[in-house]
């Protein structure tokens, strides 16, 4: 397996400058958020620095990605958004060698949430949300909610996230949907 070292050196050649502080930024977020809530920190870290590893790589590769893996062809109406993460698990097992189903899905779900995600993928979920690069209304008040309940901190993200998307006349993948149901009606 690759030392913490090597993995920020295969980062840091898959991403240009600014993204590549992101991710420095969410691993100590989720590493913060890993103490508090009982979740192992190495996997935090792990997950953190590699949520993004495919962010910044070409449709094509998703595409071919996603016809060799037999992933869902529904993907293919989406784009860069969604396939980052739940493709990019699988060029992150391809290319980096890490198996760990429940780090590869902290990836696949960090921008769509699921139904159902394990303690670990609710903190790559807040953690990408909430690090401190960023900067949007409402970001404070859900490090705040996040600080005292990690749940209500994903509920407040998936039902802002949903919203945004709505208000933008953007696509909504189905997962986000369910996300939203799964969550939102109980917390908030
Ligand atoms: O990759 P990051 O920028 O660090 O963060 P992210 O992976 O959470 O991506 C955030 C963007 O993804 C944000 O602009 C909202 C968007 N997003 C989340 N769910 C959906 C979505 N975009 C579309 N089109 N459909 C979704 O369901
Ligand atoms: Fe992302
Ligand atoms: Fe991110």
């Amino acid at each position: 397996p690759m030392t913490r070292d090597e993995l920020v050196g295969r980062l840091k050649k898959a991403l240009k400058d600014k993204r590549f502080r992101h991710v420095l930024r969410v691993e100590q977020t989720a590493i913060d958020l890993a103490r508090k809530n009982n979740v192992d920190i190495e996997k935090a870290s792990i997950a953190g620095l590699c949520h993004d590893y495919a962010k910044q790589r070409p449709d094509s590769d998703f595409i071919a990605e996603i016809k060799k893996k037999g992933l869902d062809p529904l993907l293919l109406d989406y784009g860069n958004a969604i396939w980052h993460g739940v493709v990019g698990a699988e060029l992150i097992k391809d290319e980096l060698g890490i198996w760990d189903e429940d780090i590869l899905n902290a990836v696949r779900h960090h921008t769509t949430g699921a139904p159902v995600m394990t303690k670990l993928e609710q903190v790559i979920y807040m953690a990408d949300y909430i690090e401190p690069g960023r900067d949007f209304a409402g970001v404070n008040k859900a490090r705040i909610i996040t600080a005292a309940n990690l749940q209500a901190g994903v509920a407040y993200q998936t039902k802002h996230t949903l919203a945004y998307l709505i208000a933008n006349d953007k696509p909504v993948y189905p997962k986000t949907i369910d996300t939203y149901n799964a969550w939102v009606p109980q917390y908030e």
